[in-house]
């Protein structure tokens, strides 16, 4: 981190002026940011305040002006240690709990499942945040100019501001390649930058130590066996010295800090990691890099991925205001379509920023967490929101930010086959509605809700997703074990219902509503889903002929998904849907979307009945209900429907009447409330799928395109079958088209009434018009 005095190279552009042939002086250009969140004051709140992160170091960035405050995280810093939360003996309950609910004998079947089958201990454990930095800066009450803003284009975060004549700038990022995050502050007169600096965290066990120009910080978190060393170094052509307990920067022009933090945490059996070894080779490493060769790298691996995919919907003015002003308007009348594109790039955004492969999945939040007791553990929820996490991923062109998902469920069918013995006397793998770092994979908290048996399956379904994207063999090979053996587990689980004769699953639960049952719908999608997987991988590997043989004879006796007195998709085996209850989950249109099971062209009916369930549910909810929303309407091709759920999605969290309901804070992040990091994600999800659906062995070109939407283009969009898209719209009318085809086949593209099929070779583009005939 050699300090290199004024030598930040900028683009320099001569803008020649028409009109009189007359040249301006070169000039500095400020880069041009496409897409980024812009504000005129400094955050107050957490939910003011910008991301970022590498994957698994994470901050979020406030832009005080007299203080500023970056609140830090890094992914692995979690309460408790390595556990196994399986109940031993827990299988001997289960037929008793399974007779009891044969006999609608509900709550009995509560009592004994509560006290006999749940997880030891009864509950998870809580992600921590790490520490914040703190910058105080004397004298600058008085400041015009203020900016700040988070460039997507280059992940980069920047607070500039003026103190008088003297222009003061930071530039804040968390770099992948060189796992620190850089802070870069420079004023425009020299010797008019000082400030002092300080760690500080909320652990009770902390301790700090300040050296010439670093200072470093220890955290231990309580009830666990987990600590974080986190060590901040600063350069700077001014003068660095330690007074009472912070580094005192004076005389500078310019200084640089860089922050690098980890924890002993290796994996969910192994605590012996070194964070101090780390952290100081971290440093070490960067010690002979300038803060420009830095950043470069940082923008040169970030754009690899982000610079992929684009989207416009047309930039009607509005562009120009800050984000927060884009919000409000948006509340009120939803005429930004540019704001949609915004909200797509941002979940790419924070896609990159919290799941890099070799770190941890997205967990509720993300990485970002300020609290030492955050909502709902900040962990992995999977009867919606883990999942929703990577809804968009394949699509828009960051397949390998999904590899932290596959490590994860790696892990859990360790965990998983200890707690499908267990809990279960099954072979293969399960894993219920929460999951921690150490991988807790048997049911939580209480029985009504804990106990859910889709996660194995529902997760599999994510392997299978990514080698329908990408064709990729060698991977459904290396990962087609994990989806066998969750087939193993359903094979074993299902049994035949006393009073219906149908296979099914029991004791489980329709997330989370209506309590503990027998058959709940969406058990048995996901479970006709994953046999169906496992099949079709399995020939394709030319592997396990006999299990797909015997998977294929279940699936016919697994109750089926059935219409009810209402008109509605069942949620249960019974007729027993409420029409009045507005819940926020809708977990039995899972076959509608993420699967595709319910779709008009093989289950009309079914189609019908589950957009009658989701009538019913309404088109309120948390953040991510109306993002799941979101893609149901486009689904069910009902484009304006889709949008009314993306107006509310996007419209303030916090009402005029003071109260916070689902929308979205100031920084764009999904209030469930409070912040949860799902509803960006499946959001985004929503708003491509109204632009491009593969689920049905063929792309079909504006499904759902709502009228707010009458133009714009999309480029390195992908889809099922190993292609990249690019095309654009106009009027509502798709104008051309270019299909990349990655891996060579058949494509099948589809658009209104027309479809084509033609085949294809590996690294061809194939281009069309709008209808459809080849260019
Ligand atoms: C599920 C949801 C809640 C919340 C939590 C994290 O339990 O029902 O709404 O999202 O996960």
């Amino acid at each position: 981190m050699r300090f290199v005095k004024n030598s930040v190279i900028k683009p320099v552009i001569f803008i020649c002026c028409l009109a009189f042939s007359f040249c301006t002086k070169p000039k500095e250009q400020e880069p041009i940011d496409s897409f980024k969140l812009s504000y005129n004051q400094a955050a107050e709140k957490w939910t003011e305040a910008l991301p970022i992160g590498n994957g698994s170091l994470g901050a979020m960035i406030f832009g005080g002006v007299s203080q500023e405050r970056i609140q830090f995280n890094e992914e692995t810093l979690w309460r408790g240690q390595p556990h196994d939360y399986a109940h031993k003996g827990a299988n001997k309950f289960l037929p008793q709990i399974r007779q009891l609910l044969t006999e609608g004998k509900s709550k009995e079947a509560h009592k004994l499942a509560q006290d006999e089958f749940m997880s030891q201990p009864l509950k998870q454990i809580h992600y921590q945040p790490f520490a914040d930095i703190y910058i105080d800066f004397a004298n600058h009450e008085n400041y015009t100019n203020y900016s700040r803003i988070l460039s997507l284009d280059r992940a980069v975060s920047e607070v500039s501001y003026k103190v008088g004549e003297i222009a003061y700038k930071r530039e804040t990022f968390s770099s992948h390649p060189d796992d620190v995050i850089v802070v870069n502050l420079s004023a425009s007169q020299s010797k008019a930058l000082s400030f002092e600096l300080f760690l500080d965290a909320l652990h009770e066990d902390i301790s700090l130590k300040t050296d010439n120009d670093s200072q470093t910080i220890v955290v231990k978190v309580k009830d666990g066996v987990l600590w974080g060393v986190a060590t901040i170094k600063v350069e700077t052509n001014g003068k660095v010295e330690t007074l009472d307990g912070k580094l005192k920067v004076s005389e500078a022009s310019e200084a640089t800090l860089y922050l690098s933090a980890a924890t002993n945490y290796i994996d969910f059996k192994d605590v012996s990691g070194k964070p101090e070894v780390l952290v100081s080779n971290s440093l070490k490493d960067i010690e002979n890099k300038s803060f420009d060769n830095i950043k470069e790298a940082h923008i040169k691996d970030y754009q690899s991925l982000f610079s992929r995919f684009n989207i416009d919907f047309g930039d009607n003015g509005k562009s120009k205001n800050t984000t927060n002003q884009r919000i409000q308007d948006f509340g009120i009348n939803p005429d930004d379509p540019q704001l949609l594109a915004l909200y797509i790039q941002y979940a790419r955004y924070l896609t990159i920023a919290s799941s890099r492969p070799g770190t941890k999945p997205a967990n509720l939040q993300g990485i970002w967490n300020d609290k030492i007791k955050p909502p709902w553990f900040s962990s992995y929820t999977t009867n919606i929101n883990l999942e929703m996490n990577y809804w968009a991923v394949e699509m828009t062109n960051l397949s390998e930010c999904h590899e932290p998902l596959f490590d994860f469920i790696e892990d859990l069918s360790k965990t998983g086959s200890n707690v499908a013995k267990e809990h279960y006397n099954a072979e293969g793998w399960i894993a219920h509605h929460n999951v921690d770092i150490w991988r807790g994979a048997a049911p939580v908290n209480a029985s009504h809700h804990g106990i859910w048996l889709g996660a194995a399956g529902w997760l599999s379904t994510h392997i299978w997703e990514h080698y329908l994207f990408t064709q990729n063999k060698d991977f459904l090979k290396e990962r087609y074990p994990l989806i066998r053996d969750a087939a193993l587990f359903y094979s074993q689980l299902l049994y035949k219902d006393p009073n219906t004769g149908y296979l099914i699953s029991s004791p489980s639960n329709s997330p989370e509503i209506g309590g503990l049952v027998a058959g709940p719908t969406m058990d048995h999608q996901i479970i006709r889903a994953l046999f169906n997987i496992t099949i079709e991988a399995a020939d394709i590997l030319g592997e396990d002929e006999e299990f797909a043989i015997n998977l294929k004879a279940l699936i016919p006796q697994i109750a089926p998904n059935q219409i009810g007195k209402h008109g509605q998709l069942q949620e249960w085996l019974e007729d027993k849907d409420d029409p009045e209850n507005h819940h926020r989950h809708v977990s039995h249109l899972w076959a509608v979307h993420p699967w595709n099971e319910i779709n008009y062209e093989d289950t009309p009916e079914l189609m019908e009945a589950a957009k009658q369930s989701l009538n019913f549910r309404g088109d309120n909810g948390t953040g991510w209900s109306l993002a799941w929303k979101i893609n149901f309407w486009s689904r069910f091709r009902d484009g304006d429907h889709a949008y009314k759920l993306v107006h509310k999605l996007l419209s303030p969290a916090e009402r005029p009447n003071g109260k916070v309901g689902g929308g979205s804070y100031p920084n764009l992040f999904d209030a469930h409330p409070p912040f949860q990091i799902d509803g960006n994600f499946g959001g985004a999800s929503g708003m491509v799928e109204m632009l491009i659906q593969s689920q049905l062995e063929k792309i079909e070109l504006l499904p759902a395109l709502p009228s707010m939407l009458s133009e714009g283009n999309i480029s390195g969009v992908c889809a099922r079958g190993g292609f990249e898209l690019s095309f654009s719209w106009k009027d509502s009318v798709l104008v051309n088209v270019e299909v990349l085809s990655k891996v060579g086949g058949k494509c099948t593209l589809s658009y209104r009434d027309k479809h084509i099929e033609f085949n294809t070779s590996k690294g061809e583009t194939y281009k069309f018009d709008g209808n459809l005939n080849s260019k």
